[in-house]
């Protein structure tokens, strides 16, 4: 799968994105990341990605040209998007990859939306910054909106540096059946058990005994216990 990152801050990935899985997804081959500066597609002397808001008002606003150029070359679309008839670019051109907006106004994204984007051959992920992007990003350029929760960011990146981690992990060839086979667990839609590892006991804190017992159906059954008991107390939302 290939990723594209639009950013005016792409020196803000190179430590997410060196260590670790995602590291590894693209050493392995399994995850193309191409992170790209925005500013490459300005025009003006002083590289201006962002104006005055119309209508007034604090802040500045990211401009749409810049993101419609910058979108438009990593799609690699012979066909500018602004000769595309009105119903394609609502439904999409053929040729535009899934294209995110991250933003707290977004789709809430979950397990079940990374598998979906990890089915992808690619997908772009615009990171904003200021007060946010012109309108018409998000109706033109953008496929899908995401927000990853409810708070805010000074800018996109650390949302899209989360969907570049949650999507990387799920793709196939890259930690073989170990993944999914947790996986599986999560998307059950309970939380998980409480781990234990050695020592047995360490300043008089105990393992439960189900553990040593060596009764693997009780231990199963104490898991599936804490995990109910664990879901119902935490994220009762999720039973529903
Ligand atoms: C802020 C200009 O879902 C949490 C998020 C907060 C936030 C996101 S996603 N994008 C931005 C942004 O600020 O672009």
């Amino acid at each position: 799968m290939r990723i594209d990152v639009l950013t005016i801050f792409p020196e803000w990935f190179e430590g997410p994105f060196s260590v670790s899985l995602v590291a590894k997804a693209v050493e392995s081959g399994v995850l193309d990341l191409r992170v790209h500066d925005l500013r490459d597609w300005t025009t003006d002397r002083h590289r201006s990605v962002d104006d005055a808001p119309y209508g007034g008002g604090a802040g500045m606003v990211m401009r749409a040209d810049i993101w419609f150029a910058a979108a438009e070359s990593v799609w690699n679309d012979t066909a500018p998007l602004a000769q595309l008839p009105d119903d394609a670019v609502r439904a999409g051109h053929p040729a535009r990859p899934r294209t995110v907006v991250v933003t707290p106004r977004g789709t809430p994204f979950d397990q079940a939306l990374a598998a979906e984007f990890a089915h992808e051959d690619r997908m772009v992920i615009c990171c904003g910054r200021y007060e946010g992007i012109d309108e018409r990003v998000h109706d033109a350029v953008a496929t899908d909106e995401v927000s990853i929760g409810d708070y805010v960011l000074a800018g996109g990146e650390a949302a899209a540096a989360v969907i570049v981690e949650a999507v990387g992990r799920l793709l196939p060839g890259f930690l073989g059946n170990a993944a999914s086979a947790h996986d599986e667990s999560f998307s059950h839609g309970l939380l998980e058990y409480p781990q234990y590892t050695r020592p047995a006991e360490l300043r008089g804190l105990g393992v439960p005994a189900v553990l040593t017992s060596g009764d693997h159906g009780a231990v199963d059954r104490w898991r599936r216990e804490q995990s109910q008991a664990l879901t119902r107390e935490r994220r009762p939302d999720l039973l529903d």
